[in-house]
């Protein structure tokens, strides 16, 4: 366990899970935190495959240090607010895929940290807001390119035209999160979630974290290209040829019918 001033990281096996440790401010991003939690991806032991996110305390995160803004000048701002596009991209865009873990208040800031994940399971009582509208700001963590993605642009508008709050159902079927359980149960999916993924081929995950969301904003002639580019690179990896051979020689796994 490494223990940072605002985060705690834990290796278990081919998983790291990763701690937004600044329970007091309900996890607020300060800069100190960002800074760490830029540190951490960047510092990812190799061993680790993927990495669940999730915050301590009662709230996922309450959003940017709201006692850190005062002083910014507009440059600064504009400063600032690219220094997290650059984290959130390097989380995003880094080398494993992130799962966010979502509980009590993922607003602000904190849906920006969420959205840039690759995977959101939220617990029931998981709430979601952007207050910019209501401080008299706008966003500036990657919110307005990444959840219109998520969740269309007019819903987005809503929420910080309106100071809409969206539920915990509301953002599942929004499409906020993709996997939403009872409260207390969403470490525990988390982990389950990344080490299926942990287990993938090395570039399949590839694919989907850097390829994936490139070929979705592209036209269906480069995007259908990319597309047989990383099928074939995929395809002629040995890792790829072994498990294709388990699978003819029945050692795979079938796809099976949920019960
Ligand atoms: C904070 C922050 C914060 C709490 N910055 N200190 N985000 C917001 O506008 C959300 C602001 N926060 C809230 O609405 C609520 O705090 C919560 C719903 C998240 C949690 O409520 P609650 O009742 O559990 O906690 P609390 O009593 O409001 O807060 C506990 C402490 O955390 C308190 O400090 P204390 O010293 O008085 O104990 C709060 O001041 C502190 N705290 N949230 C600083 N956000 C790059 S652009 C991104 C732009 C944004 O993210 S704007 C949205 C900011």
């Amino acid at each position: 366990m490494t223990k940072q001033e605002t985060l705690r990281f834990e290796r278990r096996g081919a998983i790291g899970v990763l701690r937004l440790d600044r329970p007091h401010k309900r996890n607020a991003l300060s800069d100190a935190m960002v800074a760490e939690l830029d540190a951490c991806v960047a510092a990812l032991p190799a061993e680790v495959k993927a990495l669940v996110l999730h915050g301590a305390g009662a709230h996922f995160c309450a959003g940017l240090d709201l006692a850190e803004l005062g002083a910014r000048s507009a440059a600064e701002g504009v400063a600032h607010s690219r220094g997290w596009h650059g984290v959130f991209e390097r989380i995003q865009f880094g080398r494993v895929p992130v799962v966010a873990v979502l509980h009590g208040a993922v607003v602000g800031g904190g849906l920006e940290l969420a959205s840039a994940a690759h995977l959101r399971v939220a617990e029931s009582g998981t709430f979601y807001a952007l207050p910019e509208g209501q401080r008299g700001i706008f966003v500036g963590g990657g919110a307005s390119v990444r959840l219109p993605r998520l969740i269309g642009a007019a819903r987005m508008a809503d929420m910080m035209f309106t100071g809409r709050v969206y539920s915990a159902q509301e953002g599942q079927a929004a499409g906020i999160s993709t996997y939403l359980v009872p409260a207390g149960k969403g470490l525990a999916k988390g982990i389950e979630l990344a080490r299926k993924i942990a287990a993938n081929a090395p570039a399949t995950n590839f694919a989907l974290m850097h390829a994936l969301p490139r070929i979705a904003e592209l036209g269906q002639d480069a995007g259908l290209l990319m597309e047989s580019l990383m099928a074939g690179i995929s395809q002629s990896e040995p890792e790829a040829k072994r498990r294709m051979k388990d699978f003819l020689e029945k050692r795979g796994t079938k796809v099976r019918r949920r019960r």
